[in-house]
Parts: C-alpha cells; sequence; structure tokens
C-alpha cells in the first residue's frame, strides 16, 4: 500500500482537523525514521493509521475491548486510550495490515510500554511533536528529539502525567511502567 492510497483510506475515518494531525505525524515520523535508522516505509504506514479507530463510537471500542481481549483494564481508564489498541485490531482486520512491528506501534503509541521498539517510540514521538501540535512543552521535546528519542520521550510522558495530575485524572498504569522502563535503561 503506498502513501496515497493509504491516505485515502484513512481519510474517511477522521475529521478534517484528525487528518492534518495525522499528515503531520506522517511526515514527522518519516523524518524520526530517517534520522534514527527506521524503516521508513513502515513509519509512514503506522503513522498514517496511528488515529484510525479515534473516532469509532465508544460502544464499539468497548466491545472490541472485551471481545478481543485487550485487556479490561483499559475499561476502567479513560476512553482516550482505547483507540490506541482498537486501532490496531481495525487496521488489521479492516484495512489488511498484517506487520506486527506497524500494528504494535499503532497499539502502543497512547501509552508505550516497557522495552519499545524504535519504530514504537518514533510514532509515539512524532505524534507528540507534529507540527499541529502547540501544547507547553512541546518546543522542548521537538528539540530532544533532534539528539536523543530516549530523552524526548521521557519528556514527553512526563508532560503528558504532570498536565493528566493537574486534571486530577487517572494515570495508566502502562504510561508509568513505559517511563521506569525509559529511566532505567538511561545510563
Ligand atoms: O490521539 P491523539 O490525540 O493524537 O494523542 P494520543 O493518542 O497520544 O493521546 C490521546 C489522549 O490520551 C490524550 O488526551 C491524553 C490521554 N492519555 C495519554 N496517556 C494517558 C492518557 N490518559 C490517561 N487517563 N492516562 C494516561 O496514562
Ligand atoms: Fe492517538
Ligand atoms: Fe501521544
Ligand atoms: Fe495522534
Amino acid at each position: 500500500m503506498d502513501r496515497n492510497q493509504a491516505l485515502e483510506r484513512v481519510k474517511p475515518e477522521l475529521t478534517e482537523h484528525r487528518f492534518v494531525h495525522t499528515i503531520g505525524v506522517m511526515e514527522t515520523a518519516i523524518d524520526l525514521a530517517m534520522r534514527y535508522g527506521a524503516d521508513v516505509k513502515k513509519a509512514e504506514l503506522a503513522a498514517v493509521f496511528h488515529d484510525f479507530a479515534k473516532f469509532r463510537p465508544k460502544s464499539e471500542m468497548k466491545q472490541i475491548i472485551i471481545e478481543q481481549n485487550l485487556g479490561s483494564e483499559l475499561l476502567l481508564h479513560n476512553e482516550e486510550l482505547w483507540h490506541a489498541p482498537v486501532g490496531a485490531y481495525l487496521v488489521e482486520k479492516e484495512v489488511g495490515i498484517v506487520d506486527s512491528e506497524i500494528l504494535n506501534a499503532i497499539r502502543f503509541h497512547t501509552s508505550g510500554r516497557p522495552d519499545m521498539t524504535l519504530l514504537e517510540k518514533i510514532i509515539y514521538v512524532a505524534d507528540y511533536i507534529e507540527p499541529g501540535r502547540h501544547f507547553p512543552g512541546v518546543e522542548e521535546v521537538r528539540e530532544l528529539a533532534q539528539k536523543s528519542l530516549n530523552e524526548a520521550l521521557i519528556k514527553a510522558i512526563q508532560n503528558t502525567v504532570v498536565f493528566l495530575m493537574k486534571k486530577k485524572q487517572p494515570i495508566y498504569p502502562d504510561t508509568f511502567l513505559t517511563y521506569n522502563d525509559l529511566v532505567k535503561n538511561l545510563e
């Protein structure tokens, strides 16, 4: 599947704003893949489809999480987390992408996980720093991403956790597990 076919496929699934975000993630992921020596075509496809399930009804996502055993603890946390694992499932089922590296980059783009692959880190960071993002601290993460993907990822998680805590929102345990794994392996 080439880039234009992929973009045509994802477009009707998204709002105009989310489609523009997706193109930003795609361009950023390609840059990062070239910089850090990842598979550029896989980064491109994973980025195009990373938010594939973002606008599926809550009820559909919930049903998929239960029926496909995607982890019932997800249901106890913010629905914002659901579109990542549900997206990986639907991109395989409805788009026909079977490459597990691409599917895992989609699956873990919101929470991360311990021992993230290079491609997973690239999609996570690209999602955070794409040019359409304007939240506080994003510029620092953009700069870090030029020299260390791990440092960029740690800062992005820190910012996300602080943001959620300020709103007194629960933090999904995998987000902490990802953070702990990254700081442990720093030195
Ligand atoms: O889909 P996007 O908006 O492009 O970005 P995303 O998939 O990275 O994140 C979507 C949302 O998920 C964002 O509003 C913050 C939220 N989120 C990320 N990590 C956690 C989280 N929410 C909770 N409750 N816990 C987390 O650990
Ligand atoms: Fe997302
Ligand atoms: Fe993200
Ligand atoms: Fe996104």
